[in-house]
């Protein structure tokens, strides 16, 4: 079950203390094993321990905020925009209902993942400085792909040229979320949803370290000299920074308000031009802003960040210290400024998202959008001399385009269902849009980014999804997903739109190129 609603969360941890007898009792009454049709039905997705994998964790601290009778709706009927099927032509009423007492059901012994626990993770395979500083192959090395393939659980390594498979390497069992790389492109790093971190050189193509954050992972995130990487949890509320080098944990931060009261971290992203990460909380009206040390040169001086990080440090916060910024909702899904003086964030319900000025903590503006808006998948470009930023609904055919001078809502375009990823690339005159939800999944829109019209509708591989663009260093070409177990990866000439290949892939998901990635390419994700 991906993503909890919201909810009165002192009342589910009420209710939670006297669930075990009651989960028992029902079980009993109805002669239902409810522990059995988990084993059966959730544990694939849900860890058998509950201690999350491809889903959550299905354990009562995660669900604080899910009502039991939106859990059993969940049950019956899935959730948009997720992993999670309806099992209501499975299950029956009484089995949803016994399933659903047995995920508020605490476990015998509560689960935590203390420093002692992430320690004892800790490998490292080839330390910092012990394999050779040159790349093993002649391809660019700042125009390689990665592309996570989620089938098998593997990574393709990709020449950005002549799209040869360079390697493909095993990944822990399901990657989220998009790698991170260092700045110089030589190392990458993989967030997996059970809270695996693995450091892979792409020189050497050798996994050298890896290390368990936490037990429900969100994502990570890298600062802008490569040096430190910091990871975002929902089990536990914590967030956790390492040292990049070998991946060395050196500093747990329990997730809580002044009042004791914890939270799920949503993500955490790297702001490069404030020399800080920043992180959502799910459940406090709060977001983090955590500074790393400041490097002697700046290290991002391209594409459209071309000024020095020390000139936009706009805060003082010491070192690795949490600046706290109150925000007048639950903010989640965050898009960013390119400057990163504003952040987008969904607020709760799908009641629309809301601008958060960072320096001085205010609300810029509210943007009513209906339908879900897909910050995390917000792209940028400039339009009629200003800059305007585009957005999917995850439950709407929609695309907004907002101009981001005074966040008015210039035009929505229609699409042939609810989209989850966009990309661009700053050469490119084309934004690309998916159809990832209901019958035309297989469909993805080209739109003018100088008319704000769909030019084109491709349909690559009819029955199957396809999803998730990501353009080459240059913005000549472009690779599209076939998200199947028989699928592909469909490389495109970003000009003329003609399919130039098809790469055979087990269902690939995002596809990362190294230079979008590490300039901070305005059409991609950050
Ligand atoms: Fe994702 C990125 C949250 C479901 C595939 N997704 C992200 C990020 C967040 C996020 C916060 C940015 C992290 C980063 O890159 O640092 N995703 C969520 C959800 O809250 C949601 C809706 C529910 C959940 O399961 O947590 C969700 N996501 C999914 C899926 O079901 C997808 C389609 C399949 C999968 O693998 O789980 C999916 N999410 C992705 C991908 C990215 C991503 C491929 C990276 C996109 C990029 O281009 O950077």
């Amino acid at each position: 079950m991906v993503r909890p609603l919201g909810g009165n969360g002192l009342l589910a941890v009420a209710l939670l203390m006297s669930l075990p007898a009651l989960a028992e009792e029902a079980s009993r009454q109805n002669d239902i094993d409810s522990q059995a049709l988990y084993q059966s039905h959730c544990a694939s997705c849900h860890g058998s321990d509950r201690l999350g994998g491809m889903g959550p964790a299905l354990l009562p601290g995660n669900l604080s905020r899910l009502k039991k009778d939106e859990a059993i709706e969940v049950i019956h009927r899935g959730r948009p925009a997720t992993q999670m099927m309806g099992f209501g032509e499975l299950l029956n009423d009484a089995e949803i209902d016994a399933l659903a007492q047995w995920i508020y059901t605490p476990p015998e012994t509560s689960p935590i993942w203390t420093m002692a626990e992430i320690k004892q993770s800790h490998a490292v395979m080839h330390p910092f400085g012990s394999l050779p500083d040159e790349p093993t192959f002649d391809a660019d090395p700042m125009n390689l792909f990665l592309v996570v393939e989620t089938g098998d659980h593997h990574v393709s390594l990709l020449d950005g040229d002549s799209f040869e498979r360079i390697d493909r390497f095993p990944s822990r069992y399901a990657l989220h979320g998009g790698p991170k790389y260092t700045p110089d492109g030589r190392y990458v790093f993989f967030g997996s949803r059970d809270g695996w971190i693995s450091k892979y050189d792409i020189y050497n193509q050798e996994m050298v370290a890896e290390v368990r954050a936490g037990i429900n992972m969100r994502n990570i995130a890298v600062s802008a000299d490569g040096r430190y990487v910091m990871a975002a949890n929902y089990l536990p509320h914590t967030l956790v920074l390492f040292e990049a080098h070998n991946l060395d944990p050196m500093k747990v931060y329990p997730v809580e308000n002044e009042n004791g009261e914890s939270s799920r971290v949503s993500a955490v992203y790297a702001a490069p031009p404030r020399g800080s990460f920043i992180a959502a909380l799910k459940d406090l009206e709060e977001v983090w802003e955590i500074p790393w040390p400041i490097p002697t040169s700046p290290v991002v001086s391209t594409g459209h960040m071309k000024e020095p990080i020390e000139a936009l440090r706009s805060h003082d916060t010491p070192n690795f210290d949490v600046r706290r910024i109150a925000v007048p909702d639950y903010l989640d899904d965050f898009f960013f400024d390119p400057e990163y003086r504003h952040v987008i964030g969904a607020a709760r319900g799908g009641k629309g998202a809301m601008v958060i000025d960072l320096d001085s903590g205010t609300k810029a503006a509210d943007l009513p959008l209906a339908g879900m808006p897909h910050l995390g998948s917000g792209i940028s470009w400039m339009h009629e001399g200003r800059r305007v930023m585009a957005i999917p609904h995850l439950t709407k055919g929609a695309v907004s385009i907002i101009d981001m001078r005074d966040w008015s809502l210039i035009k929505t375009l229609e699409t042939a269902g609810p989209g989850f990823f966009m990309r661009s690339h700053e050469n490119s005159p084309y934004a690309w849009v998916d159809v990832f939800f209901g019958p035309n999944h297989d469909k993805v829109h080209v739109i003018d980014k100088q008319t704000l019209e769909i030019v084109e509708t491709l349909e690559p591989a009819p029955g199957k999804t396809a999803a998730h663009v990501e353009f080459d260093r240059h913005g000549e070409k472009l690779l599209l997903s076939i998200w199947d177990r028989d699928g592909a990866v469909i490389v495109y000439d970003a000009k003329t739109l003609d399919e130039l290949e098809r790469i055979p892939m087990d269902k690939p998901s995002g596809k990362y190129n190294v230079w979008n990635k590490t300039h901070y390419e305005e059409g991609t994700s950050h």
